[in-house]
């Protein structure tokens, strides 16, 4: 490995972030793919953590702990324009987001058990999926879920 002095390094630094601005700044994340909750053996299936706010153009990692899951947008809970996806099962599926708002998403074998959560994306025209993310009807114990998430959202002031 070649030394080079810290003023080389901030030079090296500085060079990059004139060249990929976007870059230097883009973070990524990670969302757990869990079969139990770490703090609570009794919940089953869980994305962790299942709400997670970051910025445009930041990566979220859904990374595969336990195998047997995926992470899978869901019809009716993504901005407009913005790309669905699917990751495939017991693989760890990377996921960009570039536009403001609510995304929704599950694991495919467990949406019914509850294994869901959300991704928002903050910035300007983040509001403009809310309603009708929120009115997306769901089966099962997604739909409980789902009243838990939105409800905790409201109370951490993530839903203005
Ligand atoms: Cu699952």
């Amino acid at each position: 490995m070649a030394l080079i002095s810290r003023r080389e390094a901030l030079l090296i630094a500085g060079g990059l972030v004139l060249v990929q601005p976007s870059l230097a700044v883009a973070a990524e994340h990670s969302v757990e793919m869990l079969n139990r909750h770490p703090d609570d053996k009794k919940k089953r299936n869980v994305f962790l953590p299942r709400i997670l706010t970051v910025q445009p153009g930041d990566t979220v990692n859904f990374v595969t702990v336990d195998r047997g899951h995926n992470s899978a947008s869901i019809d009716g809970m993504l901005p407009e324009g913005a790309e669905e996806w699917k990751g495939k099962l017991s693989k760890d599926t990377a996921v960009t987001f570039d536009k403001p708002g609510y995304y929704g998403y599950l694991c495919t074998p467990h949406y019914a058990l509850g294994m869901v959560g959300l991704i928002i994306v903050e910035g300007d025209g983040k509001l403009a999926n809310l309603e009708a993310a929120k009115a997306v009807k769901h089966r099962g114990r997604a739909r409980a879920e789902f009243e838990e998430i939105w409800a905790e959202a409201e109370a951490g002031g993530l839903l203005s």
